[in-house]
């Protein structure tokens, strides 16, 4: 497959200034050289051109002229995917750019699939798989701190820890390999305790790791935060103050709400999906009934959730079994309209994490962000914690890695076969091995790469 010559529109398809269509591969020069026509006079052919050159000209197709364009050449191997690579920048628009494109495929280069560029990146060892994820993450960010989160995994903190924790299971491996070969020699007292020591740290780097994953998860995938309450509490007047501009509906006539509506919003650095709902009354109202329905399937859907009581009223025995309903559910209590006189007051909520607001001037908003943060996340998020976050992949591995990992001192200590410690050592290695790549399969990159844009 490392034979071919691969293109793709490497930009969003769209109205845009310029597109870039990316070609990589042995006969990339050659592709191009078939298809641009340089104006510039400073070169004949793109062959000659020296690397990391730009270059202008025409885009020509059966003698017709197709675009105006900008053509980078860049040669092997310091190229994003170790291979030769022309870049042509085209006008952006979508007829212009697939018309670019469709000159380049018949010029002899074949259809990129997901991932391919970056894919080849890691087959050419330019960037190993947490690397390569990273380039994922980089583009997928939503938030200042994923997008931090993923330049360090870019940058191969995560790969470093990685290669050290293999390094050590490896020279016990190869230890406990070596006195295979020799049955009559038993490993030295000293030896052995060295190698267990040097197992046990491993697993406290694992743990050390593992610790890490929730944190990962939410840097990347965010929260989801229902907006729960009684009619008229406020709850779309909050939703509006959280996120800074007028999303939803707000009226003084009860059940206005009556779909749920999502919305995403960046809080303290964290990616919070916020979901409007109607909330949980009892109803004749069939419309009102399904949107009771939608707010509860929204309630268990969600990480957090936001009780919103008005705070300019007695509470009411609805609210008060509501609110016992959501117990067992992360929750913080909102008491609302904190600028007209109050009724409810935050020392009457006993047990209750409760933040006062004013969805009508803002007040305490500022608060409640706190406090959403504080519930998804204790203490400061500290540029340390964003060099090593692992995600699921990382942790399903590791996971594995450590029970054998386990597995294999135990055996050490009780004097077993060195046949047995090997093979837990080797399992152990071997999914560490994993998440960078240093051991891999088709079906592991396939669900790796195939994850990603065409283009990347
Ligand atoms: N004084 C005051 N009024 C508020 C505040 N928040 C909301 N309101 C008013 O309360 C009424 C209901 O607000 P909404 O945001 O529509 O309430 P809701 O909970 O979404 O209502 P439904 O969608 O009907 O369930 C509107 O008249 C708002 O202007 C507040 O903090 N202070
Ligand atoms: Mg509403």
């Amino acid at each position: 497959m490392l034979e071919d010559t691969i293109a793709a529109i490497a930009t969003p398809l769209g109205e845009g200034g310029i597109a870039i269509i990316r070609i990589s591969g042995k006969n990339a020069v050659t592709v191009g050289d078939s298809i641009f026509k340089p104006l510039s006079g400073a070169i004949n052919h793109l062959a000659n051109a020296k690397s990391h050159t730009i270059h202008y000209g025409h885009i020509h197709l059966n003698k017709q002229r197709l675009d105006e364009v900008m053509v980078t050449v860049m040669r092997e191997p310091a190229t994003f995917t170790r291979e030769d690579i022309i870049e042509i920048n085209c006008h952006g628009g979508i007829q212009a750019t697939k018309a670019v494109l469709d000159a380049v495929l018949k010029a002899g280069a074949r259809l990129a699939v997901s991932g391919e560029f970056t894919k080849r990146a890691f087959l050419h060892g330019r960037i190993d798989l947490t690397q390569a994820e990273a380039v994922s993450d980089l583009i997928n960010a939503r938030t200042s701190l994923a997008l931090s989160a993923a330049n360090e995994q870019l940058d191969g903190k995560l790969s470093q820890r990685i290669n050290q924790l293999r390094d050590n299971t490896m020279h016990v491996l190869a230890h406990v390999e070596a006195h295979i070969d020799f049955p009559d020699e038993d490993i030295e007292p000293d030896t052995m305790d060295g190698l267990i020591q040097r197992l046990e740290k491993a697993k406290s780097l694992i743990d050390q790791l593992l610790a890490t994953a929730n944190d990962g998860q939410l840097i990347r995938r965010g929260i989801r935060v229902a907006i729960i309450g009684k009619p008229n509490a406020g709850k779309s007047s909050l939703l509006n103050q959280l996120l800074g501009h007028d999303r939803a509906i707000v009226s003084n006539i009860a059940g206005t709400t009556r779909d749920t509506i999502s919305e995403e919003a960046q809080i303290r650095g964290i990616k919070v999906v916020f979901v409007d709902t109607a909330g949980l009354q009892e109803t004749d109202d069939q419309i009102e009934q399904e949107g009771v329905k939608r707010s509860r399937d929204s309630l268990n859907q969600a990480d957090l959730v936001l009780y919103v009581l008005d705070a300019s009223e007695p509470m009411t025995a609805d609210s008060e079994s509501s609110l016992a309903d959501l117990s067992s559910h992360k929750h913080i209590v909102v008491l609302n309209k904190s600028d007209l006189p109050a009724v409810l007051s935050p020392t009457k909520m006993q047990d209750c994490k409760t933040v006062s607001v004013s969805s009508i001037n803002g007040e305490g908003i500022e608060s409640l962000k706190d406090a959403i943060q504080a519930s998804v996340w204790d203490g400061e998020i500290t540029s340390e914690m964003l060099e090593v976050m692992i995600n699921s992949r990382h942790q399903e591995a590791l996971n594995r890695a450590k029970t054998s990992l386990e597995t294999s001192i135990y055996q050490l200590r009780s004097g077993a076969e060195l046949d047995l410690v090997s093979v837990d050592l080797r399992i152990s290695t071997n999914a560490i091995g994993e998440i960078v790549g240093k051991t891999t399969t088709e079906n592991l990159l396939d669900s790796i790469f195939s994850t990603f844009c065409i283009g990347k």
